[in-house]
């Protein structure tokens, strides 16, 4: 029997219908991960199978590869395709500039690798998603788990020189360990209610050596696809 699509189902999914008429036969394609491009991955196995679409596949993440192979989309490593033609991917945040939140799914260090070895990253995501002003959302940041509690407190340190309005960390758990990445590392989720410089804050991260990378992508999406319930979606 067919699931209960809820609203944000619907415009997850539209944004993702809009985004998948972008696929081209011949493209070599970046797989986000998360809700929303599981929905692309679904719509686009269904192009392969009907129009006989030959394109590759490189996801994100471990979760996204057993998806997109279960729905029958070529995969290749990052390494193998050498270079992407077009990512497509989902965010926690994104605000005008098209500056993102991503990493609530935990494979933000994947992520952001394939979305610059892109020649064009897009961003599908449910209207719930467009801020004026990033934070809201906890910045995940991925760390390494030698020393990680003296991370924490150099980067909570770090924050108290920063644009913001939080400077609370929480490692982020599953069950009752820490949760690892498929990288192996641990993620930090920053509780910073408003980001007032992401360039500022994303470079101060980035230089602390337990840090390996941040959940803010800058200058990086060209383009977003913002759902909408009454499944339509617009452009921006
Ligand atoms: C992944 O999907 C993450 O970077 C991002 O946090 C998450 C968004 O999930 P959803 O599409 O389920 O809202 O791209």
């Amino acid at each position: 029997m067919a699931k209960t699509l809820t609203a944000a189902d619907i415009a997850k999914r539209a944004a993702a219908r809009e985004a998948v008429k972008l696929v081209e036969s011949g493209m070599r394609l970046g797989l986000g991960t998360g809700s929303t491009a599981a929905w692309f991955v679904e719509l686009l196995g269904e192009r392969i199978r009907e129009e006989g679409l030959k394109v590759t596949g490189t996801p994100t993440s471990e979760r996204t590869a057993r998806l997109a192979a279960r729905l029958g989309v070529p995969l290749v490593t990052l390494d193998e395709a050498g270079w992407l033609d077009l990512t497509v991917d989902g965010a926690d945040e994104f605000d005008a500039a098209l500056t993102l939140i991503k990493g609530g799914g935990g494979a933000l260090l994947q992520e952001k690798i394939v979305a610059v070895a892109s020649d064009r990253m897009v961003v599908i995501a449910d209207e719930t998603k467009q801020v004026e002003t990033l934070g809201a959302f906890p910045l995940p940041v991925e760390i390494v788990p030698f020393g990680w509690e003296t991370t924490k407190a150099i980067v909570e340190e770090m924050l108290e020189d920063m644009d913001v309005d939080g400077r609370s960390s929480t490692l982020r758990m599953a069950k009752d360990a820490p949760y690892v990445t498929d990288c192996g590392h641990y993620i930090l989720d920053l509780h910073l209610r408003r980001i007032g410089d992401p360039e500022d804050l994303s470079g101060a991260l980035n230089a602390i050596p337990g840090v390996v990378e941040n959940g803010l992508f800058i200058e990086i999406a060209d383009m977003a696809v913002v759902g909408h319930e009454d499944d339509t979606a617009t452009t921006i």
